[in-house]
């Protein structure tokens, strides 16, 4: 039991296997990460034709918690995420072609092309916008916890955000005011051990849990396998319902690991930060397989359906991609049109 707030921690009854879990959803767990992992890597391809134009975050290897998410959270619920952000957009039911045009700076793209990679929104799907700010969306997601709130209609928002979002001083407001008013916030944070290039080790205290720096805030908690999108799903889905049922807010810390540099499309090992057998061990560990392996042990998975689903996601890429170069840039009359300044 957790002794703190009088019940099980999931995780501990996490189901790990794919024997639990219906043919269905493992497919569909399946195709959203297959989904995001390719996107992002027709990105990296397309990036040094220097067309793309804004700082773009890759996610991929971090492709698991953004699945679980895909299939837990309704359009109805928020959801706010960072400058890595395309993984959530898309997990939450964000339009590929108007992100896609929105990293070349089209008129079609979500921001009408001014705000690029890191200025993501899809409101027909609840998803409320990513920031270039480290921090910066937090305390909007506990905004929009709070309306849900308000509406009692068991809608709740989730915040995705960064370990090195933990440093600032919005996370610790945001998490203290959303527990204090029992509001239906989700934090999930994606430890991926660095903040650009400084390891944990240089940041915050060893031995000191992120999970546990929330849970003296009072958040209900949990510490979960980032690259296990089978675990991630399970924990999730008892921490949602949990949510939805008037719990109040928790805080989910997933270790996980980027494969690409902190910002680009090339691989950075070398510049020193990270070693290449670390990268190598991450890399081993890659979610896809670790899924595919996972639903191979009680389903049959056949080469078949797998390249069939490969084929699926790419003429739905290609496609994607066409339009997008076909689209207009916004006109030079619109410039100072939708900004602050
Ligand atoms: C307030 C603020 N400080 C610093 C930066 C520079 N910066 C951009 S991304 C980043 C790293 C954030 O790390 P983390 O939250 O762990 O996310 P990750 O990039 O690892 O996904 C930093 C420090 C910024 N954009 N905003
Ligand atoms: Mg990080």
């Amino acid at each position: 039991m957790d002794e703190t707030f009088g019940f099980m921690n999931p995780v501990k009854n996490c189901k790990k296997d794919s024997k639990f879990f219906s043919e269905k959803l493992l497919m569909n767990l399946l195709f959203t990460m297959k989904r995001i992992r390719k996107v992002e890597e027709r990105i990296a391809k397309e990036y040094p034709s220097n067309e793309i134009r804004c700082p773009t975050h890759l996610s991929i290897g971090q492709e698991a918690v953004a699945a679980a998410i895909s299939q837990l959270v309704h359009h109805s619920d928020y959801a706010v995420s960072t400058h890595r952000g395309h993984a959530h957009y898309l997990a939450k039911g964000g339009d590929l072609f108007s992100m896609i045009s929105e990293i070349y700076g089209k008129s079609t793209g979500c921001s009408k092309g001014k705000g690029g990679s890191m200025h993501l929104i899809d409101l027909d799907c609840g998803f409320m916008g990513t920031s270039a700010i480290v921090g910066n969306s937090i305390p909007t997601g506990v905004g929009l916890s709070l309306a849900c709130q308000l509406k009692n209609n068991r809608q709740i928002s989730t915040i995705f955000l960064g370990d090195g979002a933990t440093e600032e001083g919005a996370f610790y407001e945001s998490l203290n005011f959303s527990v204090l008013k029992n509001l239906p916030s989700l934090f999930i944070c994606e430890n991926n051990l660095y903040s650009v290039y400084s390891p944990l080790s240089v940041r915050q205290p060893l031995n000191r849990s992120i999970e546990s720096l929330a849970k003296s805030i009072g958040a209900k908690t949990a510490y979960c396998d980032g690259n296990d999108a089978i675990k991630a799903y399970s924990t999730l889905s008892e921490i949602i319902q949990d949510i939805r049922d008037g719990g109040g807010t928790w805080f989910v810390e997933f270790p996980t690991y980027r494969w690409r540099e902190h910002c680009g499309y090339q691989f950075d090992n070398n510049i020193g930060y990270r070693t290449e057998l670390e990268f190598i061990k991450w890399k081993k560990n890659d979610p896809i397989k670790k899924l595919e392996n996972n639903i191979k042990k009680y389903y049959p998975l056949e080469e078949k359906s797998l390249n069939d689903m490969d084929i699926k996601i790419e003429n739905e890429i290609n496609s994607i991609f066409e339009k997008v170069s076909e689209a207009p840039f916004p006109s030079q009359k619109e410039a100072y049109e939708d900004i602050y300044a």
